[in-house]
């Protein structure tokens, strides 16, 4: 934890530091919750395996926060008025830490669902009004799915961990769905528009408020950049459709429900409407289904390539994810 305190310096926080503790769920990056005095922050120390370009997410920060908005937490700026902080040990930011606010882990309530949707719809009002071109992608190719399936053609190939065999089944099924590819393709030759999206927008990436389950922040802001709202609704879907975790053991216990589906719909219509493109509005449960696919084949890429990029919490972690991703699919298809 010295680490964290020297860290914490640059940012000249006011009181001493009375408490550090690991806070979180991400994949990515590590969080870590502060007490100082009455105040509480999250300082994350940045994962650079995952994000080598850390400038393009300061930047894409800055341009965001320039434009005043209750919709983010509070990010606060180190002595040089900069968002990150680069020491000998990584890159560092912080924020406020919303004591009020809880990230929901899945999708087991109604209003909570309607309320997120809500808020990624206020979202991309907001990154319409933004200057398109002062965002850069902060992981190349993030949303890209051409580049992904070759990715998880090469984890085949190389078959680092000696997982493709076992794998086999997971693997055909990812290549029934190549026609999602085409699809998406073809949007983007018919003017399916670009805008400034968040580019991962699951459910817990939006703070509700504890007391009336009320919008109230959206958070991890490292993948914002160009995209389309596609990704952004279809995460959504992606996360909230069905009441189970990415890593849900029992696979049965996966469904697709309509009345969730119902409430995403009407909430983010409810607050982006105006500003979506009659073919971004026509095609917005189709995003559900590119996302869904991209995440089953990274996950899947990922478990191939013997768990280098998410954190895992048991063996096989990554092969659940990938086969839940793969279900979650084959059941959208009946939309
Ligand atoms: C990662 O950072 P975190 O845990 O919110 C990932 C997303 C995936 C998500 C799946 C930079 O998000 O793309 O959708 O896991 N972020 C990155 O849970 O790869
Ligand atoms: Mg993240």
């Amino acid at each position: 934890m010295e680490a964290v305190r020297k860290a914490l310096q640059a940012y000249n926080i006011k009181g001493a530091v009375d408490k550090i503790a690991l806070f979180g769920s991400g994949h990515i990056n590590d969080t870590f919750l502060i007490e100082a005095g009455k105040e509480e922050y999250l300082l994350q120390k940045l994962n650079q395996n995952v994000f080598q370009y850390p400038e393009r997410i300061e930047n894409n920060l800055r341009a965001l926060l320039e434009k005043e908005s209750d919709l983010f937490v509070k990010h606060y700026q180190t002595s040089e008025n900069t968002y990150h902080h680069h020491n000998d040990n990584g890159i560092w930011r912080l924020t406020n830490f919303v004591s009020a606010g809880y990230a929901p882990q899945t999708a087991n309530k109604l209003h909570e669902v309607a309320e997120a949707a809500k808020g990624y719809g206020r979202f991309t009002t907001f990154a319409d009004g933004l200057d398109k071109e002062k965002f850069t992608e902060t992981i190349p190719k993030f949303h890209n799915l051409t580049w992904r399936l070759e990715q998880l053609n090469d984890a085949i190939k190389d078959d680092l961990a000696n997982r493709s065999k076992s794998a086999k089944n997971l693997i055909n099924t990812t290549n029934d769905f190549r026609w999602i590819l085409e699809k998406l393709r073809t949007l983007f030759s018919e003017g399916l528009p670009t805008r400034v999206c968040h580019n991962d927008t699951k459910l817990d990436n939006c703070l509700l408020a504890k007391l009336e389950s009320t919008f109230c922040n959206i958070i991890d802001l490292d993948t914002l950049g160009p995209g389309s709202v596609l990704y952004d609704f279809g995460d959504l879907m992606r996360t909230t459709l069905s009441p189970t975790a990415e890593n849900e053991l029992d696979e049965s216990k996966i469904e697709i429900r309509s009345d969730y589906l119902a409430a995403l719909q009407d909430g983010f219509s409810s607050t982006c409407n105006s500003v979506l493109a009659p073919l971004e509005k026509e095609n917005l449960l189709f995003g559900g289904l590119y996302m869904t696919y991209i995440m089953a084949v990274r996950f899947l890429t990922d478990h191939l390539n013997g768990d280098a990029y998410y954190k895992i919490s048991f063996e096989n972690e990554n092969f659940v994810r990938a086969r839940n991703q793969l279900r979650l699919l084959e059941l959208m298809s009946g939309l």
